[in-house]
């Protein structure tokens, strides 16, 4: 561990007891969901992990400090609070020297999860390539190829180019796990066209797969993707309309860098009203009920 960690109590018992823990990002608080339903959202992901069984972590910076677990006061701070940080891998040093507030993004939150002892994190959607911008590479998928923390998600938005994610992904060393599926799900909707090649039906499967590339000491992370709940599916002919014209919008904006998804996200949830954020809601939900399950197969 590089260097303090802020551990809430109860998480820290969890993990010295051996019990299950889940991770859960902040990034998705502050910068993904509108205040102030994203703290409800928030205490309700919570909420799933623990009607499983599992220890919910939710991961923040606060005032510089690292820290395991957020009690429901310092949920409802980083809810609300101003010029909170949306923080991967680069950003982590900048903000604990100023003692600044942090959001950790996938990225982030894998990173924490490790130092912390935390084999698996729940998220809705890891970042991924930009569509049309193949730079411009989320530093998601650099971190899944280093850090071996699994990762629960229903894909990844089809803002991004989800042909070239994979690819990425292909060339990071990291097992993507169809959880009930043959297809890389695309966050909203339950299909993509693009093929999976490994299909599992059971958390217990996934557990066996964590274990098996642990003992083969791949540094490597691991991703699960489960499609979103058919009922609260978006279907992607009728997302790509809304996607369509926030690309274009953050295009005539000239929006760079680490503003690019908020931004989008931020766009399609206006242009969309109720039905991006039903469905993102929901897959939350769901993830969070899987992770706590793989969580306690691992642990079992
Ligand atoms: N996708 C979503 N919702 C989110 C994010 C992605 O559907 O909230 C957030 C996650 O925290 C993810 C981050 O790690 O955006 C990726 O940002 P970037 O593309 O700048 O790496
Ligand atoms: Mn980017």
């Amino acid at each position: 561990m590089p260097l303090q960690l802020n551990f809430q109590p109860e998480v820290k018992s969890a993990l010295e007891q051996g019990r299950a823990v889940v991770a859960l990002e902040s990034t998705v608080i502050t910068h993904g969901l509108p205040s102030p339903e994203n703290v409800e959202v928030a205490r309700a992901i919570e909420a799933a992990v623990r009607e499983q069984g599992a220890v919910p972590a939710t991961i923040a910076i606060l005032g510089g400090e690292i820290t395991v677990g957020l009690t429901p006061e310092q949920l409802l701070y980083l809810g609300s609070a101003k010029n909170v940080r949306k923080c991967s891998r680069r950003d982590f040093s900048g903000v604990v020297a100023r003692r600044e507030d942090g959001a950790t993004t996938v990225a982030g939150t894998m990173m924490v999860a490790h130092w912390a002892g935390i084999r698996i994190f729940a998220t809705g959607g890891i970042g991924g390539v930009h569509r049309g911008q193949p730079f411009d590479e989320s530093a998601d998928l650099l971190e899944l190829g280093r850090t071996p923390v699994a990762v629960v998600c229903a894909g990844a938005k089809a803002i991004l180019d989800l042909p070239l994610t994979l690819e990425v992904l292909e060339t990071q060393g990291v097992p993507v796990i169809g959880y009930q599926t043959d297809e890389f799900p695309a966050f909203y909707s339950r299909s993509s066209g693009l093929p999976l090649e490994l299909r599992v039906e059971t958390p217990q499967e996934i557990a066996a797969i964590i274990k098996a590339h642990d003992q083969l000491g791949l540094n490597a992370g691991t991703l699960i993707a489960q499609p979103i709940p058919a009922e609260a599916e978006w279907p992607a002919a009728e997302a790509q309309e809304v996607i369509e014209e926030a690309l274009q919008d953050a295009a005539a904006r000239h929006i760079t860098g680490k503003a690019v998804t908020p931004y989008l996200l931020q766009r399609v949830s206006d242009l969309s009203g109720a039905r991006s954020k039903t469905a993102n809601i929901a897959l939350l939900l769901n993830n969070a009920r899987l992770a706590a399950q793989i969580a306690l197969a691992l642990t079992g």
